[in-house]
C-alpha cells in the first residue's frame, strides 16, 4: 500500500486534463504508443465528437522513477461542466490527491474555484498546476500568483506543464508521488457530498458473519453494465481482498453475487487475480439486473455488513419527458435508460404516459446538458430514437389552501394562487472587460441581488436567478459574450415566488399537451407568438385551415392559421358545368365539416422535434 497514489485531475472544462492525462499515459507506458490517441480516457464516442468529458475515468499506471522503486498510481480523469459535479464528487472520495489544473491562457474559472472547495472539503492534498505553457501566456506569471494565492502556497510550489509538449510532466509525476499521500485501509469520512446512510439491519445470525466482512470492504463509485459480466462495480478497496469466484455482497441493496472477475483500469478493464486495500479497480458481479446495483453502496463478503458512507443521491433539476418514436420500442428504452443508469447514476426516470406521444418515460437530470448528452447516447449506443418535452423545472403551487407538486408542465393549474419556483446562486467569474456585457444579461435571465468583488485578476459577480431562467441558455449568452472567458458555477438554493404563467398551444381549438410550457410571466406573450408562428411554418398544409393558437389564463395571446390546402375536385370536369362543380364543391365542404368535428389534428412527431429544439 506503500506505493500506491491515488489521485484525481480536476480543473474547469476545456483547461486540458485530458490531454495531461494522456501525457502521463505515455510517461508511464500505460497505453502503447501506437494506440495513442488524442484525449485518450475519453473513450465513449460523444465525448470524442464533442470534445468534452462527460463520465470519470479511472486509470491505473505503473511508474518507476529510478531502478529499484515502483509505484502504482490509480488516476481519475474527471469531467469539467458542472452538470457533471456529482462525478467529480464521487471521484474524489476514491482518492488522496488532487491536481488542480489550470489553464495559464484563462486563468482560474468557476469550476477552478468549486473543484477546489470540494478538493479541499475531501481531505486531498492538492497540486497546483498551470497547463498549456507552450503557448508562452503573456499572463502566466499573474495565473501562477492567482492559484498560489487560493492555494495558499508559495508560487514556486505551482508546477508548469504541458498537456501538449509533455514539458513539466516528469516534474509532476514526482510530485505526485511524493506530496500525495498513500492510502490508509481504512479511508476516513467520505465527507463531500456524503450522508451517512442508515445501517442495514443486521440479524443475530448475521453479525458472525461481521468480522469477516469488516476484513472486506470496498465502496462503489461507479458502475457499468457489460453483456457478458453482467454489472460491472467500480470499487475503491477499503479493507479485505476481493477474489473472483468467492461469494460476495451489496451491503445495502442486500443482494449477494459470486464475483466473477476482478481486475484494473488500463483503462480498458484488464483482469487480474486480486484486489487489495488501497487499490482502485472493477469488480464483475455477475448481476444481470442493472437496477440492483447502486452507486455509493458497499461491497463486502457477506450480506449484513456495516456500509460505508455513501454518497446524497444527486438532486434531479431538469426534467424532460422522453417518448419512443416507435410506440413499440417502449420496452427497449426502459432497459436502455436502466443501463444508462449504472454509468450515469444521477440520472432519474419513471413512467409517464402522454394522449399525443403514447407511454414514455418522465425523466430527471442535472441539467441541461446532462439531459441533452442522454438523449444523445439513447440514439448513439442504443439505437432508440425519442421525442422529448420541453426541459422544466418543478413548481410548487397553491391553490386554495392546498400545495401540490407540479413536474409536468401540462398539469400546471390556470390559475394559481401562489407559486414557489426553484431558483439558483449563480457565480460568474469574469475578467474586468466582460463585466458590462455580464451584467446586460440582468433582465433578460431575472437575475437578482447582484453582486460584484475582485477576484485575483477577475470580477466575480453573485446573483440569485430562476433555475428556469439559468437552463434556458445563460451558460451559452455567457459563452459568446466573453469568447469562453466569463465562466460559471451554481447551486441550487430555497425556492421563491416566481412570476411564472402557464402557456399552452392550441391547433384546431384543441390543446397540444406536449407544448404546454411554463415561462415568465413578462416573456409569455412573445414566447406564445414565437411558437404559433414556429408551429405554422413547420406543420404540413392541412385539408381545411387550421387556427393555431397561444393562451395564457385562458386567454388567447397569439393567432396564426394554417392555409388549406385546396384540393382540386373539379379538376376532371373540363367544360363549364358550373352546377356539377358547386356540387362537388358543397360536398368537398361536408367533408371538411366532418373532419373538422372529428378534430383530430395529426402533430407529427417530426414536427413535435423541430418545436422543442432550442
Ligand atoms: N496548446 C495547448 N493546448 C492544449 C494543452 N492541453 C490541452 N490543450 C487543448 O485544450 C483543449 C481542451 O483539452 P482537454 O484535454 O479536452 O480538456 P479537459 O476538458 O480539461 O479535459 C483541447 O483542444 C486540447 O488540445 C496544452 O498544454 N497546450
Ligand atoms: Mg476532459
Amino acid at each position: 500500500m506503500q506505493n500506491i497514489r491515488n489521485f484525481v485531475i480536476i480543473a474547469h472544462i476545456d483547461h486540458g486534463k485530458s490531454t495531461l492525462a494522456d501525457r502521463l499515459l505515455e510517461a508511464t507506458k500505460t497505453v502503447e504508443a501506437r494506440r495513442m490517441k488524442p484525449q485518450y480516457l475519453d473513450q465513449m464516442e460523444l465525448e470524442r465528437e464533442r470534445g468534452i468529458t462527460i463520465k470519470m475515468a479511472p486509470v491505473r499506471m505503473e511508474y518507476a522513477p529510478s531502478a529499484g522503486e515502483r509505484f502504482v498510481l490509480n488516476l481519475i480523469d474527471t469531467p469539467g461542466h458542472s452538470d457533471f459535479g456529482y462525478e467529480v464528487s464521487r471521484a474524489l472520495t476514491a482518492v488522496e490527491g488532487a491536481v488542480l489544473l489550470v489553464d495559464a491562457t484563462r486563468g482560474i474559472q468557476a469550476q477552478t474555484l468549486a473543484n477546489f472547495h470540494n478538493a479541499k472539503k475531501a481531505g486531498l492534498a492538492i497540486i497546483g498546476a498551470v497547463n498549456k505553457i507552450d503557448l508562452k501566456p503573456p499572463a502566466q506569471d499573474d495565473v501562477i500568483l492567482d492559484l498560489a494565492t487560493l492555494l495558499e502556497c508559495s508560487p514556486d510550489d505551482i508546477l508548469r506543464v504541458s498537456g501538449k509538449t509533455g514539458e513539466g510532466v516528469p516534474e509532476l509525476l514526482r510530485t505526485i508521488v511524493r506530496r500525495v499521500p498513500p492510502p490508509t485501509a481504512k479511508k476516513r469520512g467520505l465527507d463531500v457530498n456524503a450522508a451517512g446512510r442508515a445501517r442495514f439491519p443486521s440479524s443475530q445470525a448475521e453479525s458472525e458473519a461481521k468480522a469477516e466482512n469488516n476484513a472486506k470492504q470496498a465502496l462503489i463509485f461507479d458502475s457499468r453494465y457489460d453483456d457478458h459480466k453482467g454489472a460491472i462495480a467500480f470499487v475503491r478497496v477499503t479493507g479485505g481482498v476481493f477474489k473472483a469466484g468467492e461469494e460476495s455482497a451489496l451491503i445495502a441493496a442486500g443482494e449477494r453475487c459470486k464475483v466473477k472477475e476482478v481486475g484494473y483500469f488500463h483503462p480498458e478493464l484488464q483482469p487480474t487475480d486480486a484486489l487489495y486495500p488501497g487499490d482502485i479497480g472493477y469488480i464483475a458481479t455477475g448481476i444481470k439486473e442493472p437496477g440492483k446495483i447502486r452507486i455509493g453502496d458497499t461491497m463486502a463478503s457477506l450480506v449484513g455488513g456495516e456500509v460505508l458512507p455513501g454518497y446524497e443521491e444527486p438532486r434531479p433539476v431538469v426534467f424532460v419527458a422522453f417518448y419512443p418514436a416507435e410506440e413499440s420500442d417502449h420496452d427497449d428504452l426502459k432497459r436502455a435508460l436502466e443501463e444508462l443508469k449504472l454509468s450515469d447514476s444521477a440520472l432519474q426516470f419513471e413512467p409517464e404516459v402522454s394522449e399525443v406521444l403514447g407511454r414514455g418515460f418522465a425523466c430527471g437530470f442535472l441539467g441541461r446538458l446532462h439531459f441533452e448528452i442522454v438523449a444523445e447516447r439513447l440514439v448513439r449506443e442504443f439505437g432508440l430514437k425519442t421525442v422529448n418535452s420541453f426541459p422544466s423545472v418543478t413548481y410548487r403551487v397553491k391553490e386554495g389552501t392546498a400545495w401540490r407538486t407540479v413536474k409536468h408542465p401540462k398539469d400546471f393549474p390556470d390559475n394559481p394562487d401562489q407559486v414557489l419556483q426553484p431558483m439558483v446562486n449563480v457565480e460568474v467569474l469574469t475578467p474586468p472587460s466582460y463585466l458590462g456585457d455580464v451584467l446586460r444579461l440582468k433582465e433578460k435571465f431575472h437575475m437578482s441581488d447582484i453582486r460584484t468583488e475582485t477576484f485575483a485578476h477577475s470580477v466575480m459577480v453573485r446573483s440569485r436567478m430562476p433555475l428556469a431562467d439559468l437552463i434556458r441558455d445563460f451558460d451559452d449568452n455567457l459563452k459568446s459574450l466573453s469568447g469562453g472567458f466569463a465562466s460559471l458555477n451554481y447551486e441550487l438554493v430555497e425556492d421563491a415566488p416566481g412570476d411564472v404563467t402557464k402557456l399552452e398551444v392550441l391547433v384546431a381549438n384543441e390543446v397540444v399537451p406536449g407544448l404546454t410550457r411554463i415561462v415568465a410571466e413578462d416573456e409569455a406573450e412573445h414566447e406564445g407568438r414565437t411558437m404559433v408562428e414556429r408551429l405554422k411554418d413547420l406543420l404540413p398544409k392541412q385539408q381545411f385551415a387550421q387556427a393555431l393558437q397561444a393562451k395564457v389564463r385562458g386567454r388567447i395571446i397569439a393567432r396564426e392559421t394554417i392555409p388549406a390546402q385546396r384540393k382540386d375536385v373539379t379538376g376532371y370536369l373540363y367544360g363549364g358545368d358550373r352546377t356539377r362543380k358547386m356540387k362537388l364543391w358543397k360536398k368537398q365542404k361536408r367533408g371538411k365539416e366532418r373532419l373538422k368535428q372529428s378534430g383530430r389534428v395529426e402533430l407529427p412527431p417530426g414536427v413535435f422535434k423541430e418545436l422543442l429544439k432550442k
